[in-house]
């Protein structure tokens, strides 16, 4: 019988520390205060330029996918990187008054978040592939 209490109360120790792990984690996800609202990949080959590209850049899928995305003020959208070499996530337009922002390198496998504390279009582009854009819209 005290085997058998003793396997119980083990049962319970590893349940209890499992939706405690569960809990933390959840919480650790939103460390930075907002919702992580969107997920975009940096896809892989997004570093092989059209062949008919000449300046500016494309909002296009084959880069960051997806290319645009629309969120709620106060949300996170978080980048991954998927290819096999460095890009990154910069600020081209913001609206009136908005933050601009950049990664910097942002390695393969890493990840990047971004908060958007303003309504409005914003787009993006990588700065080592200039070819490289991608839309985020913020309602209100
Ligand atoms: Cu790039």
């Amino acid at each position: 019988m005290a085997t058998r209490a003793t396997t119980v109360a083990i049962g319970i120790v590893v349940v209890v520390a499992a939706i405690i792990a569960v809990f933390f984690t959840a919480q650790a996800g939103n460390s930075v205060g907002s919702r992580t609202a969107a997920e975009v990949a940096i896809a892989l080959n997004a570093y092989i330029a059209p062949a008919n590209w000449e300046s500016g850049y494309l909002i296009d899928d084959k880069f960051y996918a997806p290319s645009t995305v629309t969120i709620r003020v106060g949300e996170s959208i978080r980048w991954t990187n998927r290819d096999t070499t460095i890009h990154t996530v910069t600020s081209q337009k913001v609206p009136n008054g908005a933050s601009t922002f950049d990664s910097s390198f942002v390695d393969p496998s890493k990840t990047v978040v971004f908060t958007f504390r303003a309504a409005g279009e914003y787009e993006y582009f990588c700065t080592l592939h200039p070819y490289m854009g991608g839309k985020v819209q913020v309602l209100p």
